[in-house]
């Protein structure tokens, strides 16, 4: 199955080069890429085989019983012989032995919640911000993307936040899920056991483009993950230096501008970028203002504070969010779509 979808997808985007996703050598699992997958995995096919065993017994016995105990004929039938009535023996014998299943399935999911939802002291802490419709993750530098990079072997704590509407921070691969909500943090942990790349899903109903809010967790080599930050710091420093409008663009793409604003004059949930500079735009309270850098800066760090005619006010803010560097470059950006 994960073949066949990754072959699919593969097929979908033939420009860019297939992810490394790892094989799941599980039928109806995905990999198993975190230390909490073998315990889910467990608890989860104890409490599938057992239930399967017993909805198969129930149905053998009630097959049985409507041909053993069928009407062979309608007077004998309508006439009762017997007396059905109460059994001790059945009632105390359907009680006590499904206990200790029951009992083993709440110490084996009580045992799973704790682990999960105690992070070590010693986690790397990554922030993450969920806003409709895309992730956000900022490493302690400040640096922000929107893949999440994680080391291997590493616990990993990321400390979540949602901007606008509840979210859900998912990754089947390392078995961890939970809300994003707005006005207050909730956290995941996991420690990746391999490397690769995994999806990384919204799984909380978030709005029109709620199935399009999905990134992935690139794992890296211990090592291999500081070089990557550090590396990445410094080329990021260094683009929005050389070429900004360049810059600006990935900044558009990564933050999640793309998502509400088109390139192309087209409306999307935001008015589009093209031909915005130098115009003069229309306000819900009636005034009008020429676009200038000012305004798009405004725009970016307080987008209430002057709403579009024919829009809504659903643009989240990006204050503190986005570097000095990002926000210079997302503004010549948008300056440059004439
Ligand atoms: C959830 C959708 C959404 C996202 C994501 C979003 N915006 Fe917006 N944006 C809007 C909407 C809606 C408006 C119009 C209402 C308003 O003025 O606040 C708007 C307005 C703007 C304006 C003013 C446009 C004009 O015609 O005057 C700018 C500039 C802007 N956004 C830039 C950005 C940038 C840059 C990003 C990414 C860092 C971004 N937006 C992300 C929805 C979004
Ligand atoms: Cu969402």
């Amino acid at each position: 199955m994960t073949y066949l979808s990754s072959a699919l997808l593969a097929l979908m985007q033939q420009d860019t080069p297939k992810p490394k996703v790892p094989e799941s050598p599980h039928f109806w699992m995905p990999t198993s890429s975190s230390t909490f997958a073998e315990a889910t995995d467990w608890a989860f096919d104890f409490v599938t085989w057992v239930s399967a065993v017993v909805t198969i017994g129930v149905v053998i016995a009630m097959t049985l019983f409507c041909v053993k105990y069928r009407a062979t004929d309608r007077s004998k039938n309508e006439q009762p012989t017997g007396n059905v009535d109460h059994s001790n023996v059945l009632e105390i014998a359907w009680s006590v032995i499904p206990l200790p299943f029951v009992i083993a399935f709440f110490v084996v999911g009580l045992q799973g919640f704790i682990n999960m939802r105690t992070p070590p002291k010693e986690a790397y802490e990554i922030h993450a911000t969920a806003a409709k419709w895309s992730w956000m993750f900022q490493y302690p530098s400040g640096y922000t993307t929107n893949e999440l990079h994680v080391p291997k072997d590493r616990p990993v704590k990321v400390i979540i936040e949602a901007q606008d509407v509840i979210h859900a921070f998912y990754v089947p691969a390392f078995r961890q899920k939970i809300d994003a909500v707005p006005g207050r943090y909730t956290h995941a942990w996991f420690e990746a056991i391999e490397t690769g790349e995994f999806p990384l899903f919204c799984a909380e109903y978030c709005g029109t483009n709620h199935s399009d809010m999905i990134t992935k967790v690139v794992v890296h080599e211990k090592d291999a993950f500081e070089e990557w930050l550090e590396e990445a710091e410094r080329k990021e420093e260094e683009e929005g230096l050389k070429n900004p409008v360049a810059y600006g663009e990935t900044v558009y793409k990564q933050a999640g501008c793309a998502t509400c604003h088109s390139l192309d004059g087209s409306p999307k949930i935001g008015p589009t970028f093209k031909g915005l500079f130098g115009k003069t735009e229309r306000f819900t309270d009636g005034t009008t203002a020429v676009v200038d850098e000012n305004y798009l800066r405004e725009s970016i760090e307080d987008p209430q504070a002057k709403i579009v005619d024919g829009f809504p006010a659903s643009m989240p803010t990006y204050k503190g969010k986005l570097s000095n560097n990002r926000l210079r470059a997302l503004v010549e950006f948008i300056k440059s779509q004439k």
